[in-house]
């Protein structure tokens, strides 16, 4: 994938039709339309076993590398895990059948690919957690006017999630990025939106949307949150230039970082009312992100791989206006919820 900026949405019921233009390129279309037939053969799969009245965990579970022969016993006396596995084998071997050796290697080996929200593959690729990072952590370390050396020195690499407040002093953006202002930008700015269908990513999580076009063309009373409109949260990435000059004008990079630190080009955003977010998910980005609180309030559900959970625990953080939030998001599977109040909007980028 030419690409190594492509997060996993987490919303895997929406998930085959997310982000296929980008993350198919390169196929033909015939190979993309069987593609999407596998894809959707992963997505019937997690549906069904989420109906047969597994849990997302334990889904997430079912495919962890056991680590105890009871476990695996267990495992594979399970019937939603047989069929799994069952469906898993006939995919690929069909995938295969169809030339799509190079897709299937590529969905496995790069997890930022087609799939990268299945968790099936995104279980079976990852590597395995260094559990030494979230033993016995507790709760987010809450920094303020925290130095650039004392960063770099305690949290930058160490992969420990960080909160900041207060971070976003000076920023303009804290008044001016609004729906309006994204709507607008994106409306009038020539080739913005193809862009984020063609070069960069859409996740629509519970909306029907399926580009960023779409989602600015929902009704104003429904972009305003009124009584009795369907609720909404969506995220971007931005890779259009002229877009991200305009956004860089009223946001900057946080004070912490070190200098010698690089930021992404790449702008994430994300935007929504109360209730849930994003799904529970694990990217392959490689690299830690931060998070800028731009408005609203929204809680993290931070879980920690299933082979550190006897010395790892879940963590919830809720990050409030003006707060950057600073995690892993390779490391820690994740879920967000909006708190109830203003529209939750943030931005985002990854550093190196
Ligand atoms: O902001 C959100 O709701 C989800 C963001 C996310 O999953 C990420 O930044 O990795
Ligand atoms: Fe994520």
């Amino acid at each position: 994938m030419a690409d190594s900026n492509l997060k996993a949405s987490g919303s895997v019921v929406n998930g085959s039709t997310a982000n296929n233009s980008v993350k198919n390129k390169g196929l033909s279309a015939d190979k993309k339309e069987k593609a999407k037939e596998l894809t959707d053969k992963f997505v019937q799969l997690r549906e069904e076993a989420l109906k047969k009245g597994l849990s997302e965990k334990e889904i997430r579970e079912s495919f962890l590398r056991p680590s105890k022969s009871r476990d695996l016993r267990r495992l594979l006396s399970n019937k939603t895990f047989q069929t799994q596995v069952l469906v898993l084998v006939l995919a690929v071997t069909v995938a295969v059948k169809f030339g799509l050796k190079d897709f299937v290697h590529g969905m496995i080996y790069d997890s930022r690919c087609l799939i990268s929200n299945n968790i099936v593959f995104s279980e079976i690729a990852r590597p395995l957690a260094d559990c030494e990072v979230c033993r016995n952590l507790k709760s987010v370390p809450i920094e303020r006017h925290i130095s650039a050396e004392t960063f770099l020195e305690q949290y930058a690499y160490t992969k420990i999630p960080l909160l900041v407040k207060d971070a976003t002093t000076n920023w303009t953006a804290m008044s001016v990025f609004t729906y309006d202002f994204f709507k607008k930008l994106y409306t009038e700015t020539e080739g913005a939106l193809v862009s984020v269908e063609e070069e960069c990513q859409f996740f629509p999580y519970k909306t029907e949307f399926s580009t960023l076009e779409e989602a600015f063309n929902m009704s104003d009373a429904r972009a305003r949150y009124e009584p009795g409109e369907e609720p909404w949260y969506f995220g971007w990435s931005n890779c259009h230039k002229e877009v991200a000059d305009k956004l860089r004008q009223h946001y900057r990079r946080p004070y912490f970082l070190p200098n010698d630190s690089e930021s992404s080009s790449i702008d994430w955003l994300f935007m929504g009312g109360p209730g849930i977010g994003a799904f529970i998910h694990l990217d392959s980005v490689g690299r830690p992100s931060w998070q800028a609180q731009i408005s609203g309030a929204k809680t993290w559900q931070m879980i920690p791989s299933p082979e550190c959970e006897s010395v790892c625990h879940e963590i919830n953080i809720t990050v409030e206006k003006g707060d950057i939030f600073v995690f892993d998001s390779n490391e820690w599977y994740h879920a967000t919820f909006v708190e109830p109040g203003e529209l939750s909007i943030t931005i985002g980028s990854e550093y190196d």
